[in-house]
């Protein structure tokens, strides 16, 4: 961690910076990650729950069975959202704890639990920000092939579309995939998430059916056409995509060429069939050169290019990107930053988010929302319980100096989302790292609220910064 609070160049002492009369100020979660009661009143097994089931795959054998419990404490959790002052909140539905195989047939007790949730943030007055895929496909469904499996695709527009029948009128903002990329990547290249499997030869297959998934469910979307709950805004629908922009660790050619190259397969991958309808030619041909197919059929691409109502960005840190010779695979390599680093070793570069917001401006003027931003740090409590994390505050700070940068540059941001609400699973990194406003002890459930808790309390009744020093 840095000596010195970080702050961005545009955040100069005296300054307040207030933000647009209806920004809205929200937090998130993702349902496997707080929720547990994992096999709970009929939900079915999904491939995080396989996955934290095997042995080896996660951090110390942590597993979601638990988590937050914030499927039986979601009351208290939603009070504190209200104490917040939140205008927002951006869950997850657990698509096997209302289709518990993955099928048609629905688990009434699943869907009595969001009516139950959306309610309870209704009764508060905060707007219901609802994820349709989380990334926990039913198990079911991997088993049958998975994201590799074209019908997959399909499951998933049939799922959407039956939580949007019955959620649609209370719930403003949909989206429908969290972070492709990371799907993809992490998930079937990798592996160091669920499914878990190495693929690569099937990575752009993947992408392709997450995309075309996607697509279909907008069409379900716009065919159902949820009318709005009388005090609620029109619903719309988006996607979440997941930015960490690449930027060539020297000036060398071969550094440049190297961080284009991760861009082109981490971000242009994504925004050009989302927002152009077609794919980048020189992604393609990266893929096939190596032999990588991609099977779409004539109108995939039209249905991918659906007409969207906003777009969610995930902006945490940047990527320092140097070329790798003599791999043929992929001639990249990241370098480890030199700066201030959070828990997760990622780089603390508040001016990521604004170069995102330009990157994703250049593709759409649909609203844009920063649908996670935070840091994780270790958070540890005083003798007297109180957890000072400075050193999140300035990292929201810095960040959110930036998100205010981007709207006064002209740029269509509407809202701003902490990532997370609470400390919960870290996926095959377990509970180490810790990303809440509020601490949770896993150990006990109790939940504390951390300074940066009460200092964003502040921030959203200001509806803005106040900048004193480096604070
Ligand atoms: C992601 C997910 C979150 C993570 C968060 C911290 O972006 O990976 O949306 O579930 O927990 O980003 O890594």
């Amino acid at each position: 961690m840095g000596e010195e609070p970080i702050t961005s160049s545009y955040d100069r002492p005296g300054r307040h910076l207030n933000f647009p009369p209806d920004f809205l100020w929200g937090a998130a979660t993702s349902a496997y990650q707080i929720e547990g009661a994992w096999n709970e009143d009929g939900k079915g097994a999904s491939i995080w729950d396989r996955f934290c089931h095997t042995s080896g795959r996660v951090e110390g054998g942590a597993t979601g069975d638990v988590a937050c419990d914030h499927y039986h404490r979601y009351r208290d959790d939603v009070a504190t959202m209200a104490a917040l002052g939140l205008r927002a909140y951006r869950f997850s539905f657990a698509w096997t704890r209302l289709f518990p195989n993955g099928d048609s047939r629905p688990n009434p007790a699943g869907f009595d639990f969001y009516r139950r949730l959306i309610d309870a943030l209704r009764e508060h007055g905060i707007m219901p920000v609802a994820t349709l895929y989380h990334w926990d496909l039913p198990q079911a469904l991997q088993d049958a092939g998975g994201w590799v499996n074209r019908d997959t695709a399909y499951r998933f527009a049939d799922y959407a579309g039956r939580v949007i029948e019955a959620f649609g009128s209370d719930v403003p903002l949909w989206a429908t995939i969290n972070e492709p990329v990371l799907i993809a990547f992490a998930g079937h290249v990798l592996g160091n998430k669920a499914p878990g499997t190495r693929r690569f030869w099937q990575v752009l297959t993947i992408v392709h059916h997450l995309l075309l998934g996607h697509g279909l469910a907008v069409q379900a979307f716009r065919d159902i056409a949820p009318r709005p709950a009388s005090d609620l805004p029109e619903p719309g629908i988006g996607i979440v995509l997941s930015v960490r922009p690449s930027y060539p660790a020297t000036p060398r050619p071969a550094d440049v060429r190297a961080a284009q190259l991760m861009d082109l397969l981490t971000k242009q991958l994504y925004f050009a069939p989302l927002f152009r309808g077609h794919y980048p030619p020189a992604a393609l041909t990266f893929f096939r050169r190596r032999l990588i197919p991609l099977k779409q059929q004539p109108d995939d691409l039209q249905i991918i290019n659906q007409p969207l109502d906003f777009l969610g960005l995930n902006v945490y840190s940047r990527a320092l990107i140097a070329a790798r010779s003599f791999n043929p695979l992929i001639s990249i390599r990241e370098v480890a930053p030199t700066g201030p680093t959070t828990a997760m070793g990622w780089e603390i570069y508040p001016p990521c988010l604004y170069d995102v917001l330009k990157l994703a401006a250049s593709y759409t003027d649909i609203p844009l929302y920063i649908t996670e931003n935070g840091a994780a740090f270790p958070d540890q409590p005083q003798p007297d319980g109180t957890i000072n994390d400075q050193d999140r505050i300035a990292y929201l700070h810095a960040h959110l100096a930036e998100a205010h940068r981007a709207i006064a540059d002209g740029i269509n941001l509407k809202g701003y989302f902490v990532w997370s609400l609470l400390d919960n699973f870290e996926w095959e990194e377990g509970y180490r790292p810790r990303f809440g406003l509020i601490h949770v002890d896993f150990k006990t459930l109790q939940r504390t609220w951390k300074q940066s808790a009460t200092w964003y309390r502040d921030v959203i009744a200001r509806n803005g910064l106040r900048v004193i020093g480096n604070s």
